[in-house]
């Protein structure tokens, strides 16, 4: 029921084909790969010729979380690239509603993803229109970042909401994800977690460990 997702700008970009059959042969659920435009966040990361490559090499999901401004002109490019779940910030789009439906009737999963600082009301009215919404835990545009521990309830009155209407809906947490924050995250409701330098990619161990040693966290060992 819980899945494990590591974020590909955490692994090594020179050894790409290595690191993804050795987390495929690990078991991992999906991979998370961050699209940034050095606007909307600081930073620049991945792209579609990257998800293309990333395509050829497994066969598990590809969720693609893309940072900038305008996500709209974008869903074609990702979707052609192989894209399986996209999520769009509800920051950087005056057009969630009708984003959020393209991705879905091209036959994706849609997420909405939140800064901290966006008040869950977005949501209102795209519900139905969500498969996922992607709880960021920091402030999105780089890797060991610290988790903000408002975001705990965020996740509860999320959950809330969707037990209360009744729908499907899964949450992500993005965000140093790892053995201080997964109990807690899980706790108050999330599913989905995406692994970054927290814990899919802890430099002291193989990714392999790394991946058994997370999804005992998730199945509420130590
Ligand atoms: C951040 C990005 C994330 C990071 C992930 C890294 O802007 O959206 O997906 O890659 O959070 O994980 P960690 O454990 O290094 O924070
Ligand atoms: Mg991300």
């Amino acid at each position: 029921m819980y899945k494990i997702g590591p974020s590909l700008m955490c692994t090594d970009l020179g050894n790409v084909e290595r690191d993804i059959k050795e987390l495929d042969e690990a078991g991992v659920d999906f991979y998370h790969i961050d699209i940034m435009d050095g606007t909307f966040v600081p930073n620049f990361t991945l792209g579609p010729d990257f998800v293309k490559a990333v395509r050829n090499l497994t066969d598990k999901p590809l969720d693609i979380h893309i940072m900038t401004e305008k996500p709209e002109r974008f869903i074609d490019l990702f979707h052609e690239a192989g894209s399986d779940m996209i999520a769009i910030h509800a920051e950087t789009t005056n057009n969630l509603q009708g984003t959020l439906s393209k991705i879905q009737d091209l036959g994706m999963k849609a997420g909405v993803a939140i800064n901290p600082s966006t008040p869950l009301d977005v949501l209102e009215y795209v519900y139905n229109v969500t498969d996922y919404v992607v709880v960021m835990t920091v402030n999105p545009g780089f890797a060991g970042q610290t988790f903000i521990p408002e975001m705990y309830d965020k996740i509860a009155q999320l959950k809330e909401e969707i037990t209360k209407r009744n729908l499907e809906i899964e949450v992500m947490v993005d965000g140093n994800i790892g053995k201080d924050t997964i109990p807690k995250s899980k706790e108050k409701g999330a599913t989905s977690f995406v692994g970054g330098t927290s814990s899919v990619y802890k430099s002291e161990n193989t990714l392999t460990e790394n991946v058994k040693n997370t999804r005992k966290l998730l199945n509420g060992g130590e």
